[in-house]
């Protein structure tokens, strides 16, 4: 099959560019780099150091003897869009290509707005772009599991039957996303849905959870590794955990730390995805797919990051501040998985194993971590100012650690 990533530069899409080729498909991205310009943006960079895409592009075709094609834009621009589906009418197409951090979010206005902005326009382009030029094509849009918040009953795939005053129907389960950026995703699933009712378009829409990982069986060397960005906008908080641990710094497990969310490795995802390319929906049909193996509450995330790096002769240790985010800090969580084990999805990974790779790996890129130390500490705030004095006087935060000050710590980037 021919297919189009949008995002084929981040942390997913390449990944899954290598993942497609090693199993015959052909691949095409587009990206316009806008991760690496906001992780720098931040003060931050990936542990992993990431090529050029051209250098990414010229070691494919020297280790693997394979050709990526590139279109390197924006699907802002609308034109772009309807050429790139015009001239490759891809079978599939996933799209990666949104702004993915909540924090990035949250910082103020600006942020909100361009990750609302810059996701909803980007989906509707393509909807748009395919119902004029590529109608076959079958849409794989990344959506998230936080979209469904944490509800007091089990969380079905998508969909569920209700029975209200006497009637029953079929409805979409209902959505309470805890950032402007889960939001984003939720009026994304609302856009693909209604377009595929109108138009006939095939989607399916992967709720995904939160991905851990830098290596997949296509990547056997470190030209080919994907980024791992562990800075409190951009790093997911096992990463971050990691990096805490390697740096000396407190884990900082928010709040009680029994949030709880779905994971999946990053190898994993790349299979869930080519499943869900390799077995289209119908025409007009709007699937969702709950794509993650296990839930884990974020203390153990911080005890799984302790245990490794103490193994490894680090010293961690776990700090629980005040939750910088809005969301209940011990909850009922039992998301439902049915559909891609239908399709054949086996897991193969398991989060220890992982955790230590990760550990092993980012080892010996120590130094990129040190050099960025002072962002990973969290700054940015959900609530508003006013609301602040009077839950820190609830929750204090843990005694000190040992740990030195923050040289980066900058209230200042602090949001009401
Ligand atoms: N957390 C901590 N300490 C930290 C950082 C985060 O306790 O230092 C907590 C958060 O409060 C939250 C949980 O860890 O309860 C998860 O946060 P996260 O930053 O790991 O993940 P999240 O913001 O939910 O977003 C990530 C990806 C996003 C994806 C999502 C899947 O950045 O692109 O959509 O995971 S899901 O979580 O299922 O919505």
């Amino acid at each position: 099959m021919k297919v189009l990533i949008t995002g084929i530069d981040g942390y997913s899409g390449w990944p899954l560019a290598l993942h497609l080729l090693a199993r015959g498909h052909a691949v095409v991205g587009i990206d316009n780099f806008v991760t690496r310009k906001r992780v720098k943006e931040v003060g931050s960079w990936s542990a992993t150091p990431i090529p050029s895409f051209a250098r990414r592009q010229a070691a494919v075709r020297e280790l693997l003897g394979q050709e990526i094609g590139f279109y390197r834009g924006d699907l802002g621009d609308y034109d772009l869009v309807r050429r790139v589906l015009e001239t490759e009418r891809p079978d599939a197409i996933v799209h990666l290509a949104e702004q993915r951090s909540a924090p990035y979010s949250m910082i103020d206005v600006h942020h909100a707005v361009a990750t609302q902005v810059e996701n909803l326009t980007g989906t509707l382009h393509l909807l748009y772009a395919m119902r004029e030029v590529s109608p076959e094509t079958h849409l794989v849009k990344m959506g998230t599991m936080g979209e469904y918040g944490t509800p007091n009953v089990d969380i079905p795939e998508g969909f569920f039957e209700v029975e209200f005053r006497g009637r029953k129907d079929t409805l979409p389960f209902p959505r309470q996303a805890g950032s402007w950026y889960h939001w984003s995703k939720v009026f994304d699933s609302g856009d693909v849905m209604f377009a595929s009712k109108i138009w006939g378009l095939r989607a399916t829409d992967v709720m995904q959870g939160v991905i851990y990982g830098i290596r997949t069986p296509e990547i056997t060397d470190d030209r080919l590794f994907t980024r791992f960005d562990f800075d409190e906008t951009w790093g997911t908080a096992l990463n971050r955990f990691i990096a805490q641990a390697i740096l000396g710094l407190p884990i900082t497990a928010y709040g009680r730390g029994e949030q709880k969310r779905g994971f999946i490795a990053l190898e994993d995802s790349m299979q869930s995805l080519r499943l869900a390319v390799e077995h289209p929906a119908d025409p007009g049909q709007y699937r969702v797919f709950n794509q993650f193996d296990a839930a884990y509450s974020v203390n153990q995330l911080a005890e799984i990051a302790h245990r490794v790096g103490a193994e490894l002769g680090l010293q961690p240790t776990i700090e629980h501040p005040p939750d910088p985010r809005v969301e209940a800090e011990q909850h009922y969580y039992v998301p439902l998985h049915d559909h891609l084990p239908r399709l054949g999805y086996v897991r193969t990974r398991e989060l220890e194993s992982v955790v230590r790779e990760i550990f092993h790996d980012l080892l010996k890129y120590r130094r990129r971590l040190e050099a960025r130390r002072h962002v990973v500490q969290p700054t940015t705030q959900w609530r508003s100012a006013d609301s602040r004095p009077a839950l820190e006087a609830r929750h204090p935060p843990s005694a000190p650690s040992a740990a030195p000050p923050e040289p980066g710590h900058d209230p200042a980037r602090s949001t009401a």
